[in-house]
């Protein structure tokens, strides 16, 4: 039942009605053998794993059919605004077992499975995981469509099918990163349907010419086929089946027939190649600017194709629109800076394809588009060459220019100095900057955590948040319960089922509060405990499985898994795996006192990026070295599982006793991983950064394990002059782990190795890695002192959970829709 406040806090449906058990496990099977025989022509005796798997996932795929269309109805005809998701990039991870679970098939699925005679496992590992995203936004992109879904809030993820993902990560025999490409449609891809008769043209360059009426028409050189492929986005127990649309380019001119008739092959199909190359990969985060005119037309495709797609869905069948209600339709979520050049193509689209005048035309964009930033990391700020924009959207610019003259004139009138007029430029002249054009041209803008809001009014977006105070606002990241509980940690969810007495908490996490009494229940405290040492277990055997470790699940495992970047300082922590190692070793520390621990990192580098590539080196070298001296077995062991991606993440989450999230204060937006942990019962490690704030604020800060400056005292470090080498001088534990690395001991005893890593942590330190070392090694103490207490550990790592609730990205979509989409779920 829709609560139907609008705008509300209260959005969440006050009844959640469950899918009715739609078959049995026997007319699953027998869906099964359908699909097998009539859409995989294959007899179910020749049917391998991989067959059942493609089968099973279309039966699912017609359950959700129905609901489906319905929910689509609902949206175009109904009077509830729907939400649009803009981002190019959508980490989705695996499909099988979440719409199962979503259409309340699971049960059956594995029945069904077992009496076809298969293997439940077998079947689900032939699934291939899509790897659409980078890292943290792109799984927020998945973890938020999950949510609408599940909310009942109509809405539609917008975004590339990228024929490439992520890379594969191998590490060759000296420990460096190898990618390799992931062509993830090597196989029949049973979730993502083509719909070749609802594409769109997107065309590019030429040049724009002035009509004798003085309207502008643009002449475009080129065109790209923009063909939908719809994926089911199936919300859990709420009966509504949401869109997730990716965009997959392809040419107008199979080739090019004059070419082919003089035999020349490679010419003739390329403007095929040309075309078919926007939606071929997906941009690994770079600090290096190379192949930016490709990443330009990334956007703008999947931005113009998804923008005149929601006018097709909304006005269907009609020549003249009225467009002054498209607000009322659709509202636009702008992931990033990626889409941004959406709101130039939609004053273009209003002006020249509808001849609204653009008075009209500013007035529907701006209410259409809000922008959510999720770095503070200044050069992570897209500014495109005014040229580039110039030759690929020669009518974009234009526009541009006008909304900046606009834009200058409204701080004229508002007083706003000329200096800092200046410094507000969208365009420079030689430049546009993304951030400012998304912060103008939409109504709301928003941070990702609540320390990242503030520091953005403060610092990156100052001088606008003086101008728009009442544009700012904070949304704080969530992830989902259903994927990162439910389906990552069935033994966790059935205890908290237990606990509580409902399996409620799952589309309502905020009720894991009920689980704070039982945390002074040593019975209860101990099962979970029992939970976290059956998860260690299960994942020594996937790790042996999958990577060939032999682990031990009695020692503390403890994760740093994320991205490798400096500011995250996976250098930190392995700084500190080595002064431990080095203590262990020379008999400092005693045996009996050493907590035995297993360190896992896991962490794809951005190819370009030297020397987060050389810390993995570094990483795996360290493990080589350690894991092979006797002098440390049982004590220290530190592993590397390659190709970190959203099925490792979860097997190991629920595995890890103490999570790391140690970036510099001030650099990370937000943090996900962070989340994921806790609500997994893990106890973190962390610096005041990111969402580790509220984190800790709602955990208690006695249940978690805080070190390290704050912002306000790495601004004054910086401002002082930062100088690493004297904490290398100061600290002999720090000059000892340096030292070792620098002597090559990781290196076989080559001294040069990894002397560019060196010579940065003692010249320049960007993050002060070194300046917080000696407070990350003090709490070390701590951590072993209560790990040694088995049921202190357990009931602070309850806390956590029970703490958690509110890091749901349920609760994230009800803060947006309240904050920033002042829309609610469709009424039943
Ligand atoms: C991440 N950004 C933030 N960017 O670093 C993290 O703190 C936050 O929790 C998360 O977003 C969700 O808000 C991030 O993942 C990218 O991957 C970009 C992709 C495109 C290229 C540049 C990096």
């Amino acid at each position: 039942i829709n609560t139907g406040t609008y705008p509300g806090r209260k959005v969440r449906m006050t009844e959640i009605t469950a899918p009715k058990s739609p078959v049995t496990a026997e007319q699953f099977a027998d869906e099964i053998r359908e699909q097998l025989k009539y859409t995989q022509n294959v007899t179910t005796e020749q049917a391998t794993p991989a067959d059942v798997y493609v089968a099973a996932s279309k039966a699912v795929r017609n359950h959700l059919a129905d609901s489906w269309f319905k929910t689509q109805a609902d949206t175009v005809n109904g009077n509830t605004k729907a939400v649009g998701y803009l981002s190019a990039e959508f980490l989705m991870g695996k499909q099988l077992r979440n719409a199962l679970l979503n259409a309340g098939l699971t049960e059956q699925f594995d029945k069904a499975v077992e009496a076809l005679g298969f293997k439940v496992q077998d079947v689900v590992d032939a699934e291939y995981e899509p790897g659409l995203g980078n890292g943290g936004l792109g799984r927020l992109a998945a973890c938020f469509i999950d949510s609408l879904a599940s909310l009942g809030v109509p809405a539609f993820g917008y975004g590339i099918q990228y024929k490439y993902g992520i890379f594969k990560q191998e590490f060759d025999k000296d420990g460096k990163q190898v990618e390799t490409p992931d062509y993830w449609l090597a196989n029949e891809e049973p979730w993502g349907h083509i719909d070749y008769n609802r594409d769109q043209k997107v065309s590019f360059g030429g040049k724009v010419v002035e009509n004798a009426d003085g309207t502008k028409t643009w002449q475009p050189a080129w065109s790209v086929r923009a063909v939908p492929v719809d994926y089911l986005v199936p919300g859990y127990k709420s009966g509504r089946v949401n869109t997730l649309r990716l965009w997959s380019a392809k040419s107008y001119d199979e080739f090019d027939l004059l070419a082919f008739n003089r035999s020349e092959y490679m010419e003739a199909v390329t403007p095929q190649v040309k075309a078919e190359n926007i939606s071929k990969i997906l941009y690994p985060e770079d600090s290096t600017k190379v192949g930016k005119e490709l990443r330009l037309e990334q956007q703008y495709f999947f931005v113009s194709a998804s923008l005149h797609d929601a006018i097709r869905v909304f006005y269907p069948g009609q020549d003249k629109p009225d467009l002054t209600t498209f607000p009322n339709k659709i509202v636009f979520q702008l992931n990033d800076t990626h889409p941004v050049i959406g709101i130039p193509e939609l004053m273009r689209i209003l002006i020249d394809e509808y001849g609204y005048d653009w008075d009209t035309a500013w007035s529907i964009t701006t209410k259409t588009f809000n922008y959510t930033c999720h770095t503070l990391l200044p050069e992570a700020l897209e500014v495109w060459p005014a040229s580039l924009i110039g030759e690929l959207l020669p009518r974009h610019l234009e526009i541009i220019e006008k909304i900046n003259a606009q834009f200058e004139d409204e701080l004229k009138s508002k007083g706003v100095d000329k200096n800092t007029i200046k410094d507000m430029a969208i365009y420079t002249g030689d430049a546009v900057r993304m951030a400012y054009l998304a912060t103008y041209g939409g109504s709301h803008v928003n941070g990702v955590a609540e320390l990242h809001s503030q520091l953005l009014k403060d610092v990156t977006l100052k001088n606008f948040s003086d101008v728009y105070p009442d544009k700012f606002t904070n949304v704080t990241n969530g992830v989902t319960p259903r994927r990162f509980v439910k389906l990552a940690n069935p033994r966790l969810s059935d205890l908290i089922t237990e606990g509580l007495g409902t399996d409620k908490w799952l589309s309502d996490l905020e009720m894991l509060k009920g689980l704070e009494p039982l945390a002074k229940d040593d019975e209860f405290v101990k099962k979970f405990a029992a939970v976290k040492k059956a998860n260690k277990v299960d994942f020594a055997a996937y790790a042996k499985r999958e990577y060939g470790f032999e682990l031990d699940p009695n020692t503390m495992f403890n994760t740093m898994v994320k991205r490798l970047h400096e500011y995250k300082r996976q250098s930190l922590k392995i700084l500190s795996v080595i002064s431990t190692y080095a203590d262990i070793k020379s008999g400092k520390v005693k045996a009996e006192d050493v907590t035995p621990r297993t360190v896992f990192f896991g962490a794809k580098a951005a190819p370009g990026y030297y020397l987060a590539k050389m810390t993995i080196q570094l990483i795996n070298n360290v493990s080589r070295v350690v894991n092979n001296d006797p002098d440390v077995k049982g004590k220290l062991a530190v592993y590397f599982p390659w190709n970190y991606n959203v099925r490792l993440a979860q097997h190991l989450i629920p595995a890890t006793d103490l999570d790391e999230q140690i970036s510099q204060a001030g650099k990370e937006a937000s943090g996900t991983g962070n989340m994921k942990f806790a609500l997994n019962g893990a106890m973190t490690v962390g610096t005041l950064d990111g969402a580790n704030v509220e984190i800790r604020e709602r955990v208690g800060a006695e249940n978690f394990f805080l070190f390290g400056m704050t912002v306000d005292e790495v601004e004054k470090k910086y401002a002082e002059g930062y100088n690493p080498a004297s904490y290398y001088e100061a600290d002999p534990r720090l000059k000892h782990a340096i030292d070792m690395v620098a002597d090559g001991t990781f290196s076989n005893g080559d001294r040069n190795a990894y002397s560019p890593l060196v010579a940065d942590w003692l010249t320049k330190d960007w993050f002060m890695t070194l300046a917080d070392f000696s407070a990350y090694m003090d709490i070390q103490s701590e951590i072993e002192a209560l790990y040694a207490d088995e049921l202190e550990w357990n009931r602070k790592a309850l806390l956590n959970v029970a703490n958690s609730g509110y890091f749901s990205s349920d609760r994230s979509m009800e803060d947006y829709l309240e904050r920033i989409w002042h829309t609610a779920p469709l009424a039943d």
